[in-house]
C-alpha cells in the first residue's frame, strides 16, 4: 500500500486530494496545525476523518516537518499548506514569505535528508504570472508576480526546480489557477458570492459588497484539480504543468451568474466597497494546458456555468438545512460579515 503526506489537509485542496488518494487505496497521512478550535469540518463534511492519520506540526518549524516524515514515512509528499489568501498577503507580507516562500525549502531539505527518493509535490500557482499579461499563459511565459503571495510562490516554485536538478529528487510543480468547490475558504470571491446569494434567495441577507469586478480569472473545479496532482507523480519524469480550463470570466459574469441561479438580478444587491480593492490586482489570468494533456492525460471535466451550479446549489441547500434546525459540519454560520475584519491596506 501507498502512502502519501498530504500537508494542508484541512484546507480546500486537501481534503479533495485526500478522498482522492483513499479512494486509489492510499494510506493518507497529513500535518495539522494546533488550533484553539478545531478545524477539521472539510474531512468531516467528505466523511473521511477518521481514515486520515492526523500528525500535528507547522510549516514554520522544520523539525516538525522531518518528524512528519519520519512517522508517515511517504512514498509522496503533496505539499499544499501555505497562507493561501492574496489578501492576507500584503497586511502579513513576511509572514506569507516564511510560510508560503522558505517553508517549501524546510520541506525539500527534510525529503533530502530523510529519503530522497521521495516524490514532491509544490503547489505552485497561476499568479506567479502577475498583472499585465492579455496572452493565455503557459510554462513558457514570464513571471512578474504582483503580491507578497505571489512572490512567495515564485520562489517556491524555483526552490522546487532547483532540488529537482541539484539532488534530482522527483519534484513536480502544479502551476494551478484558481479553482473552486464548496469547500473553497469564505473569503475567496467565489464562495464569498455563492454564499451571499444563497443567504439573499432565503432572506438571510440582503447586499453582497465586493471589490474589483472586472478581474477576469480561469476558474476550475477543485476535485478535478487534485488528480492531475496526483497524475504529475505518477508520470515517469518530472516536469512543471499548467492546470487550468482555457476559459476566462470576470468576477462580474460570476455574480451574475450565480443570482441567475436563483432568479435574482445581481445590480439589486451588489455593491463596490474600496475597502475590497487590492492595493495591486492581477486583472487578467487564463491558462493553457496542453502539456498537461499530452504528457499526463489530463483535462478539466467541469466548466464555468456547471461551477457556479454547483457552489450555490450546495450553499442554498446547506442554508435551508440550517433553517431546518440541522447540524453538520460547515463553515458558514460562524463567519463573521467581513466588513468586521478587514483592515488590509486600501488602493487610493
Ligand atoms: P487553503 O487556504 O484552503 O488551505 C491552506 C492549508 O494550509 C490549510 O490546511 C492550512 O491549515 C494550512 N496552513 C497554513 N499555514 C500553515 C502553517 N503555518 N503550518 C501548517 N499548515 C498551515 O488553500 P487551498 O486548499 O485552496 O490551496 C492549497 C494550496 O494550493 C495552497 O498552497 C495555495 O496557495 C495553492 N493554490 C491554490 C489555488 C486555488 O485556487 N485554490 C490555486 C493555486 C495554488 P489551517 O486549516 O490550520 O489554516
Ligand atoms: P485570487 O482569489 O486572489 O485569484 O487567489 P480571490 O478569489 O481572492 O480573488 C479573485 C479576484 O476577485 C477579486 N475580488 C475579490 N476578491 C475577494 N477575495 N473578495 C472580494 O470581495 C473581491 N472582489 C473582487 C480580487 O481582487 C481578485 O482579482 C486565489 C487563491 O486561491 C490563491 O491561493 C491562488 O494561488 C490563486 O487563486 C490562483
Amino acid at each position: 500500500m501507498k502512502r502519501a503526506l498530504i500537508t494542508g489537509i484541512t484546507g480546500q485542496d486537501g481534503a479533495y486530494l485526500a478522498k482522492f488518494l483513499i479512494e486509489k487505496g492510499y494510506e493518507v497521512y497529513g500535518i495539522y496545525r494546533r488550533l484553539s478550535t478545531p478545524n477539521f469540518w472539510r474531512l468531516q463534511y467528505l466523511g473521511i476523518f477518521d481514515k486520515i492519520n492526523l500528525i500535528s506540526a507547522d510549516l514554520i518549524d522544520e523539525f516538525s516537518l522531518l518528524e512528519a516524515l519520519k512517522i508517515s514515512d511517504p512514498d509522496e509528499v503533496y505539499h499544499l499548506a501555505a497562507q493561501s489568501f492574496v489578501g492576507a498577503s500584503f497586511e502579513q507580507a513576511v509572514g506569507t514569505a516564511q510560510v508560503t516562500g522558505v517553508a517549501v525549502t524546510s520541506m525539500l531539505e527534510a525529503i533530502r535528508h530523510y529519503n530522497p527518493e521521495i516524490k514532491f509535490y509544490q503547489a505552485s500557482s497561476s499568479e506567479i504570472y502577475g498583472d499585465g499579461h492579455d496572452e493565455i499563459l503557459n510554462e513558457n511565459s514570464p513571471f512578474k508576480p504582483s503580491s507578497p503571495y505571489a512572490a512567495a510562490k515564485l520562489y517556491g516554485y524555483w526552490i522546487t526546480r532547483i532540488y529537482r536538478e541539484a539532488y534530482d529528487i522527483f519534484a513536480c510543480n502544479g502551476i494551478l489557477f484558481n479553482h473552486e468547490s464548496p469547500l473553497r475558504g469564505l473569503e475567496f470571491v467565489t464562495r464569498k458570492i455563492s454564499n451571499a446569494v444563497a443567504k439573499i434567495a432565503l432572506g438571510l441577507e440582503n447586499r453582497l459588497l465586493l471589490g474589483n469586478l472586472d478581474a477576469k480569472r480561469d476558474w476550475g473545479y477543485a476535485p478535478d484539480y487534485v488528480e492531475a496532482m496526483y497524475m504529475m507523480l505518477q508520470h515517469e519524469v518530472p516536469d512543471d504543468y499548467v492546470i487550468a480550463t482555457g476559459e476566462t470570466h470576470t468576477v462580474r459574469e460570476f455574480c451574475e451568474r450565480c443570482f441567475d441561479e436563483v432568479g435574482l438580478d445581481w445590480q439589486e444587491h451588489v455593491k463596490v466597497d474600496k475597502r475590497f480593492m487590492r492595493p495591486i490586482d492581477v486583472n487578467f489570468l487564463c491558462g493553457d494546458y496542453t502539456r498537461a494533456k499530452e504528457k499526463i492525460g489530463w483535462e478539466p471535466r467541469v466548466k464555468f456555468d456547471e461551477l457556479v451550479k454547483i457552489m450555490v446549489r450546495e450553499d442554498l441547500n446547506r442554508w435551508e438545512r440550517w433553517q431546518n434546525g440541522e447540524k453538520f459540519p460547515w463553515d458558514a454560520p460562524n463567519h463573521p460579515n467581513e466588513t468586521k475584519l478587514i483592515t488590509r491596506t486600501v488602493r487610493s
